[in-house]
């Protein structure tokens, strides 16, 4: 193919943006269109996606992230005529973003990069940049979106829902661990990248090391659970977040602590003494969290996540209520840790 041919063609496996390789032999770009029902201001995302690179940029030594770039108008954003808005960004060529961690070795350096990256942007006030999507990763509000979504739900849909409804009702204390984190004296606010699974680290083809983070839509001020959380959610099951296998799901102890120990190390002497103790409420809470935000899709009519067969989020919620119970029960046995 000449440089004069664009050829386009699909690119990653998420569940809200739809994302395109697009381009030639001599350059190609990534170019996305913003889910703006889940992005309610793209702006937002385009804002902190500039401040952040633009200061990775004067912060060399630390991680580079792909270049944003402009539509012909000069805008970083751009409305096509059905009022689809799209971004771009330029395309890092010989990298690859694997779907599985394979071995506790890619647990433990995707852990690792992605703690490193909040620590390098530690010199970044994260209270100056947008709470791209208010309320996240909280799971206050997560728990009251679920009680509506049951409150509202068709019957149908209920009924099937029933026996999970009842196991997530019963794990409602993790809500109130949770709200302890609002002391941001103990729990500080950090850029955390709120999705970090290992198809969100790039690495390259040639050396199999670690690129950059991608997908920073989500980039935005948190708490320290939710990317530890995350990888131990995603990195630390056995079986991936859409198995129906629920007899496999297990939690890979030699995984688990891989990830804790990656997590340690890239984030470095930033964390408190009490985010330290806590932090093996991480893989609980964001367990918890993604079975609550799969349930009340369910129960709402699949209106988030997109599905490929019927009762798809109802599965998935109860993958993710097992791995729950597998991880409570790893850490009762592991950590001696009490629930
Ligand atoms: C969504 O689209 P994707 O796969 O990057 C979701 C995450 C969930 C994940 C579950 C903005 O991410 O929070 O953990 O699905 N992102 C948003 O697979 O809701
Ligand atoms: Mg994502």
């Amino acid at each position: 193919m000449g440089p004069g041919k664009i050829a386009i063609e699909s690119l990653g496996h998420g569940l809200i943006h739809h994302t395109y390789k697009v381009g030639h032999s001599e350059r190609k770009i990534v170019l996305q269109a913003i889910n703006t029902g889940v992005f309610k201001k793209p702006e937002d995302i385009i804002y902190n996606y500039r401040e952040t690179y633009q200061y990775l940029e004067k912060h060399k030594g630390a991680i580079g992230i792909p270049e944003p770039l402009q539509a012909i108008n000069g805008q970083f954003l751009w409305t096509d005529e059905e009022n689809n808005c799209w971004r771009a960004l330029e395309f890092v060529h010989h990298s690859y973003s694997p779907l599985t961690a394979d071995n506790e070795e890619a647990a433990y350096t995707v852990s690792k990069n992605f703690a490193a990256f909040t620590r390098s942007l530690e010199g970044l006030n994260a209270q100056t940049l947008k709470e791209i999507i208010p309320d996240f990763h909280n799971l206050s509000f997560r728990y009251r979106q679920f009680k509506k979504a049951v409150a509202t739900s068709q019957p149908d849909r209920l009924t099937k829902a029933t026996p999970v409804i009842s196991s997530l009702k019963e794990r409602r204390s993790l809500v109130d661990y949770y709200d302890t984190l609002a002391d941001a004296k103990k729990y500080p606010f950090r850029l955390m990248h709120h999705d970090c699974k290992i198809s969100n680290i790039l690495f390259d083809l040639n050396t199999d090391g670690v690129i950059c983070p991608v997908d920073l839509d989500t980039l935005m001020p948190g708490k320290f659970i939710s990317d530890l959380g995350d990888m131990i959610r995603t990195m630390a099951s056995s079986e991936d977040e859409d198995s129906i296998h629920w007899e496999s799901i297990t939690i890979r102890s030699s995984f688990y602590n891989a990830i804790l120990e990656g997590y340690l190390e890239g984030i470095g002497p930033i964390l408190t003494e009490e985010e330290k103790k806590n932090i093996h409420y991480s893989g609980l809470l964001l367990v918890y969290m993604q079975a609550l935000r799969f349930l009340t899709d369910f129960l709402l009519g699949d209106r988030y996540y997109k599905t490929s067969y019927p009762e798809q989020n109802l599965k998935r919620a109860l993958n993710q209520l097992t791995l729950l119970e597998r991880l409570e029960g790893f850490l009762k046995a592991e950590y001696s840790m009490e629930m």
